[in-house]
């Protein structure tokens, strides 16, 4: 058996950014157009008025201050509310893998490899842009990396799902380095006219490498030691979507509430909380350590109180931003890349021997951990 190492991390950023201000004077203006055209079917009663939205609420629930889109027109047109984003010719690299590529260049670069060390690609997302050929196989090949590629998706667990799955191909000796990308275009997947969850999610894509040991460049920027990893998943329709390739063959409405991202937020908040803080603390205690052994949580970026709810489960106090960094306030939740941006973002400035613990989770239930020592 081999030991597996993280190496390289890689964080591509949209350029577009909205505040919740911008969000929000778009979001009424939608509910003051809606409320109009309605207004006899409200006045009967035969339709509900909408409520306006607020960016107190958004800050003070979620922690969120703005979220970066690959499309912001769209968006903030309150006659549309979704991204415009133009359908490429099949012979020209998909908008998914192209951020994607972004990502994982970064993370090839970070780790001092090239392509000729990679022996896969794990696209792991909470979206595919299509049914197939994979996501991953795309990027793979504008990377120019033999061996294989596939996709999966566990929603917002689906980086930790899959390094997993990359350190057991490294351990094994299947693969001596796996590239895995988390490209996550949630705009063209969020409600933006639900005032419930219109300010929940942001784009981006985040790409680790993992290695194994003896092969690992003297050129790496960084290099954490797996020592485990733990996957759950309990079912529950709190957090869905609809959209698949059943919805025509049914005679549904392709444009109806159920087919975008819809949660029933406060249960979400409520069972998913104790949740996480038991699989971390377990997951830590079959390694022999306890969670105050630990010197970083790199959490799901969801909400704000949801972490610090965690964190205190864990460590009987108060975490700071330095024991649980936050990026939520600037990106929002962006499912599966969340707790890769923390890590991306927060990992350089441990010392040789200190814990970290990744830990995502999110819709299915799923809860993911992946318990690091920095070398
Ligand atoms: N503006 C003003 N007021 C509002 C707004 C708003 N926008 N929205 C709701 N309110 C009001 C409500 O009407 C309610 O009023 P009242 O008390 O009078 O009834 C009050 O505010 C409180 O409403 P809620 O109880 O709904 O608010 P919460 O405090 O629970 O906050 C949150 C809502 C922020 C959604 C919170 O519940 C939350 O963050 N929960 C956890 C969510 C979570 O972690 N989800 C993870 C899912 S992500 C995932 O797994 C990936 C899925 C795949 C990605 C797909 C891409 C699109």
């Amino acid at each position: 058996m081999h030991t597996a190492i993280i190496t390289g991390t890689g964080l591509f950023t949209p350029e577009h950014i909205i505040t919740n201000a911008e969000l929000v004077t778009s979001f009424n203006a939608y509910v003051g157009l809606f409320n109009e055209k309605n207004k006899d079917a409200i006045a009967a009663g035969s339709i509900t008025a909408l409520q306006t939205s607020s960016p107190e609420f958004i800050e003070k629930a979620s922690g969120i201050k703005q979220r970066y889109v690959l499309e912001k027109t769209g968006v903030l047109d309150p006659e549309r509310m979704y991204p415009r984003f133009t359908e490429r010719p099949d012979d020209v690299l998909s908008l998914e893998a192209e951020i994607a590529v972004a990502a994982c260049r970064q993370a090839i670069a970070a780790a001092g490899k090239t392509a000729a060390d990679i022996d896969g690609v794990i696209c792991a997302s909470a979206n595919m842009q299509r049914a197939y050929p994979a996501m991953a196989i795309e990027i793979q090949q504008e990377l120019g990396i033999n061996g294989f590629g596939f996709d999966m998706n566990v929603a917002c667990s689906a980086a930790t799902f899959a390094i997993e799955q990359a350190a057991n191909a490294v351990k094994s000796g299947a693969a001596r380095a796996i590239l895995i990308v988390n490209p996550e275009i949630t705009s063209a997947h969020l409600e933006w006219r639900d005032r419930d969850c219109h300010f929940i999610f942001g784009d981006v894509a985040t790409a680790i490498i993992v290695e194994r040991s003896d092969l690992v460049s003297e050129q790496a920027e960084s290099r954490w030691e797996i020592l485990g990893t733990k996957l759950a998943t309990q079912f529950s329709n709190n957090i869905r979507n609809n959209f698949g390739f059943m919805n025509r063959a049914e005679d549904s409405d392709p444009n109806a509430r159920d087919k975008t991202f819809r949660q029933e937020g406060r249960k979400v908040f409520k069972e998913v909380v104790p949740l996480a803080a038991a699989h971390i603390e377990g997951h830590l205690a079959t390694l022999g350590f306890t969670p105050l052994e630990v010197r970083r949580f790199w959490l799901h970026q969801a909400n704000l109180g949801m972490n610090e709810f965690v964190t205190r489960k864990l460590l009987g106090r108060d975490a700071s931003r330095d024991e649980a960094p936050v990026i939520l306030d600037e990106f929002a939740n962006t499912a599966s890349a969340g707790s890769i941006i923390a890590f991306h973002r927060h990992n350089r400035d441990l010392a040789a021997g200190q814990l970290g613990v990744i830990c995502s989770f999110g819709a299915g239930y799923s809860v993911g951990s992946v318990v690091l020592r920095k070398l």
